[in-house]
């Protein structure tokens, strides 16, 4: 049996910082506008909030490029209102997460700026400085964003490593004085009294141990970093010391953000004794990407869908504690990306809401997801602030697209539409700001916003509430919390269902996909539960006879044993 933490029956919340709430009128989301919808998200439910990164930050990335890791970038106010946030939150028993971004800082990072100066002095060993030989770094390896990792030093004859964007240079983990000062931030900030972090990217700070090119999987003659991170190993010395110098001491909360590890290996990162309390179930996430770009991706189906979560919950029985998304910052909007285009309405949204919601692990709601926030169907490529969709969009110019079809191409996987601002309400900007929104608001805020959405008993937001309502209830948290996930009926193309069984209790979760009626029966229904009782139904009635369910079109229902 699993050991019990406090944050195990929790609902976790994401916060991306600069589309959530504009306090002043400069267009731009900001800590006091999260402090002042911390009564909206206690209402909804939420004990713990990853806020995505509010340091100090020249935003090349969003604020994942990290110029001062111990200040508050003033677009997003102040350490004062950091501290105020801490207090209030805690108040609304709110435990906070920020984001730690130790794979790279920003490149107007004061280390950075000193490395510059003199690549081969004290700060040049923070990072990874090469000499280039005739104008090209060491390596083949495509960047996160596209292109080279490697990037000139104006006046020198070396370059820099980095993996994500050039303003994001790599920190040299190698170095003991760089752990010892990402050691040194991460316990200063616990310390302070957050629960944990969000790690970001984690995966990445370990480099192959030499420096050389692999196959390269475009005619670009580049490598992803997929192939590289192969190559790479021993992340878990560097992961084991920041446990034990700093996330053990403070019990902290922590999420890891992995990517490219195998099943085998994640019982290292959240098994007893792991590097991190809990890490992000990607499955899904990655089902149907392409390494030749976002241009050949293909959608994955519902499926595919519901493959991808039952592989994960039994990978991770007994191992260790999953967190669980249908979306986040780098993704699209999950109604829009797992559900059939007929199924993109409030049913659908609560099908699919109910079944991630009820798997086993740690919930994490996007914002936004609540309330049903889509993708933006419109783009204009002058829309378009993310630094991953420019990337894209030029790999597909650069394989003979027009600007027209570059565009289609990637606007579905466009960071940005997780990023648009929150839909407060039906007023002009959806209530985000007063001033102008720093990105275009979904066009669609008049029909989905926070006011309409709180004000109905049938609303995604209310679904919800009682999905986190469930959660909590002493009659059934054990079960949703720890009770092990058995899939059945898999074969049943569009219908995904699982039992939750607890100690003394079982739950029945199942959903439709198909825009058809369907009817399927479950033996075990009809055999030994005495009675079946609805705890979730996204319809109004529900049809259980003798183990035989019919399910209304996109019909999602929880159901106990009396
Ligand atoms: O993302 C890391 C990552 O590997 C991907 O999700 C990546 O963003 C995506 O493939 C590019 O489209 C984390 C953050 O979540 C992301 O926002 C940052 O851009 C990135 O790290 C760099 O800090
Ligand atoms: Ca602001």
């Amino acid at each position: 049996m699993m050991k019990k933490k406090w944050w195990h029956g929790k609902t976790a919340y994401q916060i991306y910082p600069k589309s959530f709430y504009d306090s002043n009128g400069d267009g731009i989301g900001d800590i006091p506008g999260i402090i002042e919808k911390l009564d909206y998200l206690q209402e909804l439910g939420i004990e713990i909030l990853w806020i995505s990164p509010v340091y100090v930050s020249p935003c090349a990335d969003q604020g994942y490029d990290i110029a001062d890791y111990y200040g508050i970038d003033p677009m997003f106010g102040t350490m004062e209102d950091m501290d105020r946030l801490l207090v209030e939150a805690k108040k609304r028993g709110i435990a906070i997460l920020m984001d730690l971004v130790v794979n790279h800082c920003s490149d107007e990072h004061e280390w950075f700026q000193k490395a510059l100066e003199d690549p081969d002095g004290e700060y040049g060993k923070y990072f990874y400085i090469e000499e280039m030989k005739d104008g090209k770094g060491p390596t083949n390896w495509r960047s996160y964003f596209g292109g080279e990792v490697w990037e000139p030093i104006p006046g020198t004859n070396k370059c820099y490593l980095h993996v994500f964007h050039k303003k994001q240079p790599d920190l040299n983990w190698e170095n003991p004085k760089v752990r010892k000062e990402i050691c040194k931030m991460v316990n200063w900030w616990l310390d302070k009294g957050l629960a944990g972090f969000r790690i970001d990217a984690i995966i990445n700070i370990k480099k192959p141990e030499k420096f050389e090119c692999y196959e390269a999987d475009r005619d670009d003659g580049l490598c992803s970093m997929d192939e590289v991170l192969i190559h790479a190993k021993g992340v878990g010395e560097f992961l084991g010391e920041l446990r034990d110098k700093a996330f053990a001491p403070h019990d902290a909360l922590t999420i890891g953000e992995v990517f490219n590890v195998s099943d085998e290996e994640m019982k290292d990162f959240i098994g007893e004794n792991g590097y991190f309390s809990s890490m992000f179930d990607f499955r899904e996430t990655i089902e149907g990407k392409s390494v030749l770009g976002w241009y050949d991706c293909s959608i994955p189906t519902p499926d595919d869908y519901k493959k991808c979560c039952f592989e994960s919950q039994a990978y991770s029985e007994g191992l260790g504690y999953l967190s669980n998304i249908i979306e986040n910052h780098d993704e699209p909007r999950g109604v829009s990306h797992y559900l059939p285009k007929e199924a993109q309405n409030e049913t659908g949204k609560k099908l699919l809401a109910a079944m991630y919601f009820m798997l086993k692990g740690l919930p994490f709601i996007y914002q936004g997801q609540e309330l049903g926030m889509e993708n933006n169907k419109n783009w204009s490529l002058d829309e378009i602030d993310d630094c991953s969709t420019m990337g894209e969009y030029q790999r597909c110019l650069d394989i003979g697209y027009s600007e027209a079809d570059a565009l289609a191409a990637v606007a579905h996987y466009s960071r940005d539409n997780a990023r648009t601002p929150f839909q407060w309400d039906d007023s002009e900007h959806a209530g985000f700001t007063k001033g102008c929104p720093w990105l275009v608001v979904n066009g669609n805020y008049k029909d989905i916003n926070a006011k309409d959405q709180t004000s109905r008993g049938d609303s995604v937001f209310a679904f919800y509430k009682e999905l986190i309502g469930l959660r909590k209830n002493p009659k059934y948290a054990e079960t949703i919390i720890y009770g092990k996930t058995e899939p059945v009926l898999v074969d049943e193309s569009n219908i995904m269902a699982y039992f939750r069984r607890g100690e003394g209790q079982n739950l029945f979760v199942i959903g439709n996909f198909d825009h058809e009626r369907r009817i399927v029966t479950v033996e075990e229904l009809a055999v030994s539960w005495k009675e079946p009782v609805v705890l979730i139904n996204n319809y109004e009635g529900a049809r259980i006879e003798n183990g035989t369910i019919t399910l209304e079109p996109l019909q999602a229902l929880v159901v106990a044993e009396n």
